[in-house]
């Protein structure tokens, strides 16, 4: 086979990636190692940047996110049982986010590619990619028995943390950047009404805990839990009471529990590979860079390194420019390293960290504080919440 560009990995970045090109003429292959159903069953994002609606919007796939997304004006910060309210669309001239499962995301973007009969090769085992590093990039993999090459022009390697084009980088050429938190989110997904129209950020004492939804029908909660617990110990009662006993009174009288549809653990970490560009191979998304869930902030880095990317290819095949191909890396980077800084700060700044000493916690404290006591505090953090511009 050969193709234009072919792309590792068909989750959110992947699927945007070749959607964006396929308008603008461009040839794409996705290879990915899962089926279409599983990707589909994994439950993560639910926040959208208004920047990365406007781009599943230029995509063609915006009609369904539009009528069925939910558009927050504002979130709440839940300390020691009293609910702060950050006025988002007040903060900062007018900006809101949209809450739409990265799961719809996907779906629309599946959807789109099928109907324009785009190859797409699921289940594909054992991929590798080579040749990168000239001029005659070559992926190979195996789908049902069947030994596929794939020769392009450029590799796209949107194959998320654990993805294999990250790691077929030459250590030397390659520096990578990690956080490890010692904590992670137990999540719960139940066709219950939420909680409260806006998402609650809740820090106590017992450990963070966030509400959130999907739909005016469907909510997703989660809890910080040590790395250590396993999710069969976690039975929808106990997940239930202690996200009870972790919110102010007033939403926990509040709260409709129910059967969960899906529960999990997410270890959190920061994590940044530099630089995202060697010879024909892009990496995009968490391929490159992960980010504690606080600041709701990975798919939405996901989609502006995939805005750059597909403009800096559009450039290449359209203009035989290079110049975005050039600077795709340092573009993205200085992007990524502040919304690396925002989640870090939010997550600090939320979750319980008791093995800490008593002094940090004091300053904790102090900056919570201080950030809902100062606008000029509040408005930073919505300015950020809401995306940085492009
Ligand atoms: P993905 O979604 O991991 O997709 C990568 C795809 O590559 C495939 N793959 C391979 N294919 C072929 N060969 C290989 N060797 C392969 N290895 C892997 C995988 O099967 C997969 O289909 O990466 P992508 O597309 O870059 O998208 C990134 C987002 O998924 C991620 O940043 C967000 O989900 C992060 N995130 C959130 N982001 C937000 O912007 N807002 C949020 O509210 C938000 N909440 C979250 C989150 C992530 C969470 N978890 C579980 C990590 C909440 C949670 C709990
Ligand atoms: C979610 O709904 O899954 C979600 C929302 C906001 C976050 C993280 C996750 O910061």
């Amino acid at each position: 086979m050969r193709t234009q560009v072919l792309i590792v990995g068909a989750g959110p970045s992947g699927l945007l990636l070749g959607q964006l090109l396929h308008r603008a003429g461009i040839d794409t292959v996705i290879v990915e190692r899962q089926s279409g159903e599983h990707v589909l069953s994994r439950i993560r994002a639910g926040v959208l940047e208004q920047g990365t609606a406007e781009l599943m919007n230029e995509a063609g796939v915006g009609a369904r996110m539009q009528a069925e997304g939910l558009v927050h004006d504002g979130f709440a910060l839940a300390v020691d049982g009293v609910r702060h309210r950050i006025d988002l669309r007040a903060l900062t001239g007018g900006r809101t986010v949209l809450v739409y499962g990265q799961t719809e995301v996907t779906r629309d973007l599946m959807t789109a590619r099928a109907a324009a009969d785009l190859p797409t090769l699921y289940e594909a085992a054992d991929v590798c990619i080579e040749g990168f590093d000239g001029d005659h990039p070559v992926a190979r993999c195996t789908v049902r028995g069947e030994a596929i090459e794939i020769t392009a022009d450029f590799i796209a390697g949107c194959d998320g943390f654990h993805g294999v084009c990250r790691a077929s980088v030459p250590a030397d050429a390659i520096r990578l950047f990690e956080k490890v938190y010692p904590f992670g989110w137990l999540g719960l997904l139940s066709d219950t009404p939420p909680v409260s129209d806006e998402l609650i950020y809740s820090r106590h004492a017992r450990g963070f805990s966030l509400c959130s939804m999907r739909s005016a029908t469907r909510s997703r909660y989660y809890l910080q839990v040590p790395l250590t617990e396993r999710v069969e110990d976690w039975s929808d009662t106990r997940f239930w009471d202690e996200l009870r006993a972790r919110l102010d009174p007033q939403t926990a009288s509040a709260l409709v529990t129910g059967p969960s549809l899906e529960k999990s653990i997410a270890p959190l970490r920061s994590f940044v590979a530099e630089p995202m560009r060697f010879g024909r191979l892009f990496l995009a998304g968490d391929a490159a860079h992960i980010v504690p869930p606080t600041g709701a902030k990975g798919l939405n880095l996901a989609a502006s390194d995939v805005r750059y990317l597909s403009q800096a290819l559009i450039e290449h095949y359209r203009e035989r420019s290079d110049a975005g191909l050039d600077h795709y890396s340092a573009r993205c980077l200085s992007r990524v390293w502040k919304a690396e800084r925002f989640s870090w700060w939010l997550t600090s700044l939320m979750h319980n960290f008791d093995q800490e000493p008593a002094f940090q916690a004091r300053l904790q404290s102090a900056e919570l504080d201080y950030v809902l006591g100062s606008q000029a505090a509040r408005q930073v953090l919505a300015e950020n919440y809401v995306g940085l511009p492009l």
